[in-house]
């Protein structure tokens, strides 16, 4: 039974929509251990864009890191995820941050198709924030605490990043 934290973003369509049914579908799955509440954050990357819906989710189950990346795709396609450009607008996006391996210790991979823990999780306040909020304590493996990681970045940059449902 391996943990892993995944970062669910969308920015098109009905982005509440996509993340709640992709949150449900893992909680059908029975590997939900931890969700984080929706924020809106500002688009990050080279490609103008509209805001983001973020969420961070723990998950549980008998799979390994390569699984919770196949699963992480069918959830995407599952909300009609089209890859146009990188790092451009999506109905889904979900990234696996960090897997923790049978033996308890963080799966490591440089492997372009599944890099592990995610190469740019330690910068993004859109990552940093929904998971620190639901995890106060966690950990980004080879990075340091989730907490320290967002006291190191912009404050406007964190700033940013604000619960959803206190902009409704
Ligand atoms: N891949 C490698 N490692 C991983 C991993 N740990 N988790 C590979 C998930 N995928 C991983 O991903 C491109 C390739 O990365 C895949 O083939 C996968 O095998 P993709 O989902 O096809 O394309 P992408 O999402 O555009 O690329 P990438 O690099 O995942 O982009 P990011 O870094 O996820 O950026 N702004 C805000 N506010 N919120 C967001 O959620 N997301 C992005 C996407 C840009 N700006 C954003 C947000
Ligand atoms: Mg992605």
């Amino acid at each position: 039974m391996t943990p892993a934290v995944l970062s669910l973003g969308a920015n098109l369509g009905d982005r509440a929509a996509a993340l709640r049914s992709a949150v449900g579908a893992l909680k059908d799955d029975g590997v939900l251990v931890a969700r984080s509440t929706l924020y809106e954050t500002p688009p990050w990357g080279p490609v103008g864009q509209p805001p983001y819906l973020n969420a961070v989710v723990v998950v549980r189950g008998d799979r390994d890191a390569a699984s919770w990346l196949a699963r992480a795709h069918e959830l995407e396609q599952a909300a009609g995820r089209t890859r146009d450009v990188r790092w451009g607008p999506r109905t889904l996006d979900v990234d696996v941050v960090t897997v923790t391996g049978d033996d308890g210790q963080p799966v490591l991979s440089d492997d372009p198709a599944l890099t592990l823990p995610h190469p740019r999780a330690h910068e993004r306040a859109f990552v940093l924030v929904p998971w620190a909020s639901l995890d106060p304590t966690a950990v980004l493996p080879g990075r340091g605490r989730v907490s320290e990681l967002l006291a190191a970045l912009p404050p406007e940059d964190v700033a940013a990043v604000v619960r959803w449902e206190h902009l409704r």
